[in-house]
């Protein structure tokens, strides 16, 4: 279908301008593993600290560039399934706010105002333009629900009484109503805690709550980012993979969308095992909710297996009684057509099989012990965020862009190969980081100044190959990287070839059973909100026991200790001779 132009700018901005940040945000990570292997060896390098880098690593790829991206998916899902239009006021509000908000944002945090790392809960304090910037981004990333989506959606389905909204739109709004949910605790501790703290009008603040109400926007985030992936898995995925293929079970991949609805909220409490406020049995019950948030990720990879297996048997009858040997007729690496594409989802697809696994072994509520706040736990989220999540979001910006715009995909070698060379670096840089965090290598620490530094008191020779290895696979994921932004940037660049339009390869459901308590939403997030609120009355009420908003010092780099970088034992010794 032909895009109004106005709309067309804005659903491609969406896509540009985080992108243009995203090549700051992965020249971070790879300054991080070379910090952290002690190829650099100081607290900064080009006048970037270790952790204003590593704040703007996170926040850029896991914040802006996900949110902007889905929501010009989102835009472009209902556009194109609901055939009804959005509003260009809508749509530029929405999008100004979020390129403002980002621009505050990456202001405080490149003036070194705001080193509060992704997960910006208290006690770390950040300038107040960083909290509003980031206000602004997620406000302006619901806009486009309340007054576009949600709209088109009441009035489509008073159009088609009785029929099913298509499941695309079914994935994207769904998710987009649990982002507006999970955005509420994240809010309260921004507005009652962050910014009268960051303005100086308090002086004492809850760290506990902070946590708490962070990490209870912060787990069902993550699905905010899974869902438009697995979005594409259900409807693009099985088309593109022969040109005719089917998904396996519409009602199998609603059902898991609804299991997410419920499951998504009450787990939080599994980033927190270790808080002393929170009494254990509540954690526990976490605990178990978050296996239960594990049961739609594996119905998916049911889905998603069935449907390649049946599409690739229907197309290809010599593989038809074969066990596993459909599996060579993926078009892994193919430049017919839309079947580029297939790489990106595949090599996710192995990535997140990794991280489902990782992520079972952090739920598990002793074994996360083990593995808290060490390198584990990135190893982790690279293989989720930073693999299926960020491998479908290039390749469906790539796909968009080419489609908006009427152009060629330029450089398509280069397009293909880019999510196996990510889909390599990250294995590597999964397995170095995961048994380095068994044997305890920390995360979020500058190891190449301490623990991996010969001349330090603090050094542990043990870590050093993990953290080589994992520079290592750094290089392999950017290059990665530059292979696909050879190919965006020379498809974006490149001479229109013919009309610009929107169009998604969707595959029709094999198994399309009518389902209707599947299409009812109504009742699904009433029980999920109920769900939420009682899992965490408990913890608040153990974690606000000594007053609600306030009772402990902000932490400022001043206080409680003012930071220096620390002295190598060679400093040490010359310092003491010099007394
Ligand atoms: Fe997680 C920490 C538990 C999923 C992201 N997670 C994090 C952090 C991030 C993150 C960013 O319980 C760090 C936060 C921080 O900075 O502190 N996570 C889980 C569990 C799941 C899970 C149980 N995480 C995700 C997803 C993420 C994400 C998804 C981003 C998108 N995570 C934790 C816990 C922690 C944690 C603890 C805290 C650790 C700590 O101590 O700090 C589950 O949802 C995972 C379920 C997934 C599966 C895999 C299904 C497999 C599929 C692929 C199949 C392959 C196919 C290919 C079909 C069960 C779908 C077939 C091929 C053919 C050829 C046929």
């Amino acid at each position: 279908m032909k895009v109004e132009g106005s709309i067309k700018t804005v659903i491609l901005g969406e896509i540009i301008f985080p992108i243009l940040l995203l090549i700051f945000g992965i020249y971070h990570g790879l300054m991080q593993a070379l910090y952290r292997a002690g190829i650099i060896k100081d607290m900064s390098f080009l006048g970037i600290e270790y952790y204003q880098g590593l704040t703007l690593h996170g926040v850029i790829n896991a914040v802006v560039f996900t949110t902007m991206v889905i929501v010009a998916f989102g835009n472009a899902v209902f556009l194109y399934y609901l055939k009804k239009p959005l509003r260009p006021a809508v749509q530029w509000a929405s999008f100004l706010m979020m390129v403002i908000g980002t621009l505050m944002a990456a202001w405080a945090m490149f003036a070194g105002k705001a080193n509060v790392l992704y997960t910006f809960y208290l006690p770390l304090i950040a300038h107040p333009a960083f909290y509003i910037g980031a206000a602004l981004l997620l406000v302006g990333s619901i806009v486009p629900l309340f007054f576009d989506w949600a709209p088109n959606y009441i009035s489509w389905r008073r159009e088609h009484p009785g029929e099913k909204v298509p499941l695309a739109v079914f994935g994207v709004f769904v998710n987009h109503i649990m982002w507006v949910i999970m955005l509420v605790p994240v809010v309260i501790t921004v507005v009652f805690q962050m910014l009268p703290l960051s303005l100086g009008l308090v002086s004492e603040v809850n760290p506990s709550l902070s946590r708490t109400l962070f990490w209870a926007f912060g787990h069902p985030l993550v699905y905010f980012w899974l869902l438009p992936a697995y979005t594409m898995l259900y409807t693009v995925l099985p088309k593109i993979v022969t040109g005719e293929g089917k998904l396996y079970s519409d009602s199998a991949a609603r059902f898991a969308f609804i299991l997410f609805i419920l499951f998504s909220f009450p787990v939080g409490l599994h980033h927190q095992f270790t808080e002393p406020a929170v009494t254990n049995s509540y954690k526990l019950v976490q605990a178990l909710f978050t296996f239960g948030v594990a049961v739609p990720s594996m119905l998916t990879a049911f889905t998603v297996a069935a449907s390649l297996e049946y599409s690739i048997k229907s197309k290809y009858p010599e593989v038809k009684n074969s066990l596993f040997y459909w599996w060579t007729k993926i078009p892994y690496i193919s430049l017919e057509g839309d079947k580029w594409l297939v790489s990106y989802f595949m090599a996710g697809l192995f990535l997140f099989f990794v991280g489902g696994i990782t992520g079972i072994v952090n739920a598990s509520y002793n074994v996360n012990l083990v593995v808290h706040n060490t390198s584990f736990v990135p190893g982790h989220f690279h293989t989720t965020v930073g693999g299926l999540v960020t491998l479908s979001l290039l390749g469906i910006s790539l796909y968009l862009v080419s489609k908006l715009m009427g152009k060629e995909i330029r450089f398509k070698g280069l397009a293909v190969l880019a999510p196996w060379l990510w889909w390599q670096g990250m294995l590597i840089f999964e397995y170095a980081m995961s048994v380095a965090g068994l044997h305890g290598f920390p995360r979020r620490t500058n190891t190449g100044i301490s623990y991996l530094n010969p001349d330090s008191p603090l050094y542990r020779p043990e870590w050093v190959g993990y953290a080589e290895l994992s520079a290592f696979a750094a290089f392999i994921i950017v290059l990665g990287f530059i292979f696909w932004a050879i190919s965006f940037f020379g498809t974006l660049l490149s001479p229109s070839v013919r009309e610009g339009s929107l169009e998604f390869p969707t595959a029709e459901a094999l198994h399309d059973e009518k389902a209707p308590a599947l299409n009812r939403l109504t009742p699904w997030f009433a029980i999920s909100v109920a769900l939420f609120v009682l899992s965490y009355i408990p913890a608040l009420y153990d974690v606000t026991k000594r007053g609600v908003f306030f009772d402990s010092p902000g932490y400022t780099d001043k206080n409680p200790v003012p930071i220096t970088k620390p002295q190598s034992a060679k400093e040490e010794k010359s310092t003491a001779e010099v007394k």
